[in-house]
């Protein structure tokens, strides 16, 4: 994600991992037998974080392989942190994530401060969900968590609850990133209300079996896989049922860029670039063709029925 300064982000997306290296450890792994089948792979990686207790895979999952837990942890888009991919690996170490609580109030009957530990708790799953971000990278990320509509209904939400406003922490102290207005921080997404409660929608509090890294969001964080990775706010603090649609964060910095609804979609390009294509990490170009809401087109595509998704973009 970047507001007006394209140069800032083709550096380091252009910066690859020296080919020669790469060749040698898949030369290696081959050898010693060890090149895993995706099933293998989702447990293959530990960052040495807390194991979770052990989860059953959702049929929501994608079959495809994971990206490997280096990857989905150290290439990261984390803007608290700095805008460098790297960024969020070198410096989250310093987010504070216990105690954490994380507010549903609003548009409900029943609002409540729910503790991480109580989050953790819940009947977790595993979903393995492409994630496709809106500068045309994606990867594949085993994702420990559960479905949002189930904190959400314990909070009964009423009629006038349209949407969701999601805030993310803001703590100056370990943020690096937030002496700079590079966003009007804290970081604020939304949803509507139909899009918070699909079954697709999850939070998550893990990745690879474990608790998730710092990097990638922790506690806990939104995954919305067939919108733009910006979507999925990380290390969320407050959750408001609200009437009106709110206004994001990256909205606010860039409207013309950057819509509310920010459905993965081939046929809308960014106004800077194609959306056309993407590149998995650790690939370096962009081959593989994006497919309309990011391939979950089958569960979500009635959502926007009648809407005009180049207006809604
Ligand atoms: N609080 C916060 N959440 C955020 C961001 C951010 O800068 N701050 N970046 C978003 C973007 S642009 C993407 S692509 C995803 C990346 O998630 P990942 O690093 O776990 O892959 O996080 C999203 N959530
Ligand atoms: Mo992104």
């Amino acid at each position: 994600m970047l507001v007006k300064r394209p140069h800032d982000y083709l550096p380091s997306e252009l910066t690859p991992e020296p080919l020669y290296r790469r060749r040698r450890e898949l030369l290696r792994a081959a050898a010693a037998g060890a090149i895993l089948g995706a099933a293998g792979a989702a447990h293959a990686a530990s960052g040495g974080l807390p194991k979770l207790p052990s989860t059953a895979r959702s049929r929501f999952s994608s079959p495809e392989k994971p990206t490997e837990y280096k990857h989905v942890t150290r290439y990261n888009n984390f803007y608290e942190f700095g805008t460098d991919k790297t960024d969020p690996y070198q410096y989250a170490g310093r987010l504070k994530t216990r105690p954490w609580t994380v507010v549903v109030d609003g548009e409900c009957a029943k609002p409540r401060t729910f503790g991480i530990e109580e989050l953790l708790k819940l009947p977790l799953e595993e979903r393995v969900y492409r994630l496709r971000c809106v500068e045309a990278w994606s990867m594949v990320v085993p994702w420990v968590g559960f479905e949002l509509n189930a904190l959400l209904k314990q909070v009964e939400p009423n009629g006038n609850a349209k949407f969701v406003e999601f805030t993310t922490a803001l703590q100056p102290d370990t943020m690096p990133g937030v002496r700079l207005p590079v966003l009007d921080w804290p970081y604020v997404e939304g949803l509507r209300i139909d899009e918070a409660m699909h079954p697709l929608t999850i939070l998550a509090v893990g990745l690879y079996g474990e608790a998730l890294p710092n990097q990638n969001g922790a506690p806990v964080r939104l995954v919305v896989p067939w919108k733009y990775g910006f979507k999925s706010g990380k290390s969320i603090v407050r959750m408001r049922l609200v009437e009106k649609q709110p206004l994001t964060a990256w909205e606010k910095a860039a409207p013309h860029e950057y819509g509310f609804y920010s459905n993965v979609n081939p046929d809308v390009d960014h106004p800077r670039w194609s959306q056309k294509r993407e590149r998995r990490i650790p690939e370096f170009f962009a081959r593989r063709e994006t497919v309309i809401f990011n391939g979950y087109g089958g569960q979500v595509a009635q959502l926007y029925a009648g809407m005009d998704l180049k207006k809604f973009f």
